[in-house]
């Protein structure tokens, strides 16, 4: 009716913090203004990506290569960049780590105690850009704890229990934004008419079973045997179906809304496999977990492993509880057999 309409049209994401958090303190003031910021980051990178054929700068590569090695996709600057920029003269964000940056950017010469550190990975799934399919940004929110005058960030290797807030946008058909402040998972959908990001579902719960399972089969012969009796059970067994989109937060989306089961095991190249914790697989970790569901390395959950170092990788199997757990009791099949 009129009135639901007019205040499902008012449910911004700043509001909708506020109203979560039950408070107008200047702590929750402080949240849903940063959640905000968050979301001008998504409407910025979300606007460049639709001209992507449309003008320069946007396709291909920088000619770089990055810290973890790869490549620089231009797209890959540009969002790492609108990120840094939207929280200058914020006074909310000190510091941001990112996929992109070897160290964190310190927006003051240094992070006072209480404030806010953006961990975050500006474009996942950057391969992407060139075929106009879906990708997304991840980040997590966590407080500054202790002194970083040394700039070496040590307080940020602390498990992923640390976290604040967290949660990813999505581009997509349409441009979502799903995030978690520990209390429910909530999506958003942007409405370009308005620029805003307006509420589209609260508290969304993951099926405790789904019939999903979206890896890389290409890795097949690198991953450990326990990896390839998983596959080979969902191949012979009734009820599943693959999906994998090259872009985890597309393929991790579709997870939280239909259930089943996103991995990245650790393969023969890359024992820790390929997604970070610090900013890729905790942030979805909290969030999944939000919605009900879970997040392991096959042997620990993702939001208990204490990272040793800013870009650390971890295995990955994250979604719905049953689907997860079918995972991991292949590896400790595997593990009794050893
Ligand atoms: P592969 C993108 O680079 C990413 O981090 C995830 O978004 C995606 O799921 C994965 O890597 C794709 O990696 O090795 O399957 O091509």
């Amino acid at each position: 009716d009129y009135e639901y309409a007019l205040d499902r049209d008012c449910t911004t994401l700043s509001r909708h913090v506020l109203q979560q958090l039950q408070s107008f303190s200047p702590d929750a003031q402080d949240l849903s203004a940063l959640m905000n910021r968050i979301a001008l980051a998504g409407k910025l990178i979300a606007r460049r990506l639709s001209r992507a054929g449309l003008m320069e700068g946007v396709l291909g590569f920088t000619g770089d290569v990055n810290v973890q090695g790869e490549s620089v996709k231009k797209m890959d600057v540009y969002a790492n960049d609108v990120f840094i920029s939207v929280f200058k003269q914020s006074g909310l964000v000190c510091r941001l780590a990112s996929e992109e940056m070897e160290r964190p950017y310190y927006i003051p010469e240094n992070c006072p105690i209480g404030r806010y550190t953006l961990l975050y990975d500006p474009i996942d799934g950057s391969s992407n850009t060139d075929i106009n399919l879906s990708l997304g940004s991840i980040f997590a929110i966590r407080q500054q704890e202790g002194d970083d005058s040394d700039g070496a960030a040590t307080d940020l290797l602390q498990s992923g229990r640390k976290q604040i807030a967290a949660g990813y946008i999505l581009y997509g058909p349409s441009t979502m934004l799903v995030y978690s402040i520990g209390k429910g998972v909530h999506s958003f959908s942007l409405d370009p008419s308005l620029g805003e990001f307006i509420l589209t579902e609260e508290n969304i719960q993951i099926p405790e079973k789904g019939a999903v399972y979206s890896v890389n089969e290409g890795n097949f012969w690198q991953w450990e045997e326990s990896i390839r009796e998983y596959i080979r059970y969902v191949h012979r067994t009734e009820g599943y179906t693959a999906r994998y989109s090259g872009a985890m937060v597309s393929d991790i989306h579709r997870v939280l809304v239909q259930g089943g089961v996103f991995l990245y095991p650790g393969t023969t190249k890359k024992p820790d496999g390929k997604i970070r914790l610090l900013y890729e697989s905790a942030p979805l970790a909290f969030l999944i977990e939000q919605a009900g569901g879970r997040a392991s390395t096959g042997t620990q959950e993702i939001l208990d492993v204490v990272p040793r170092q800013l870009h650390q990788r971890t295995p990955l199997i994250i979604g719905s509880k049953e689907n997860v757990a079918l995972v991991e009791s292949f590896i400790q099949q595997q593990a009794k057999e050893q």
